[in-house]
């Protein structure tokens, strides 16, 4: 698949940890959140997940069908196995996960996001970014999604972050219908999220103002 910026509006990160670790929440909210116009997947099972690799791929099968019918490209979070098998559409590392290079080595087909927290972080991974799609750059906000999260960098983080990246940036962390609003005027392809989704008592609603912020 040829990766396309615009597919950065609206990005869902899931995994079952995030739904009190039932696989049936994970396909529900995958489903509405296709249904209400996300614009990409990432399928996440990290931090405390309780999912053996069988259950992984047996979830990530089902999310790869609801994604590939909506037409939404699907990523998996650091796992290149799960991501080969499930078929997905691209990889995303953190720093210190598996190195990009390595990775396209293995499987060059695939897209491959980035985690980049701060300038510092940009500058060490310059030699990454010639096989990398695009960069998730945060915390945007305070997160409690994530375990072992560093500080949030507020707008200003995100903006001198976006501000001196040749590719394209997603916005991540912290991020809900009420604080969207301060990522508008940033240089961003949009805002990537877990809670404002998966904890939402309207899928739709909350898609529609996550995609504000760069409409
Ligand atoms: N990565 P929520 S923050 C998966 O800063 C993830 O790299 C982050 O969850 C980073 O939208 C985060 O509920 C958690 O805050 C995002």
């Amino acid at each position: 698949m040829n990766f396309d910026p615009t597919s950065l509006m609206v990005y869902l990160v899931v995994g079952s940890q995030n739904v009190n670790d039932d696989p049936n929440e994970v396909i529900r909210v995958v489903q509405a959140a296709c249904d209400a116009g996300v614009t990409s997947v990432q399928y996440r099972e990290k931090d405390h997940s309780k999912l053996n690799q069988a259950e992984k791929v047996a979830l990530g099968q089902k999310i790869r069908s609801i994604t590939k019918a909506a037409n939404v490209p699907l990523y998996v979070d650091d796992d290149l196995p799960l991501a080969l098998a499930i078929q997905a559409d691209g990889l995303h590392v953190g720093q210190g996960d598996t190195p990009v290079q390595e990775i396209h080595q293995v499987a060059p087909g695939l897209l491959l996001g980035l985690s980049v927290h701060d300038l510092k972080e940009l500058a060490a991974s310059e030699a990454d970014l010639a096989v990398v799609d695009y960069l998730g750059v945060g915390p945007a906000f305070a997160t409690t999604s994530k375990e072992e999260v560093k500080e949030a960098i507020g707008p200003k983080g995100v903006f001198s972050v976006a501000s001196k990246s040749s590719l394209p940036v997603v916005a991540i962390g912290g991020i809900q219908e009420d604080n969207c609003q301060e990522l508008a005027e940033l240089p961003i392809a949009g805002v990537a999220v877990i809670s404002a989704i998966t904890a939402s008592d309207d899928i739709q609603r909350s898609v529609q103002k996550l995609r504000g912020v760069t409409k």
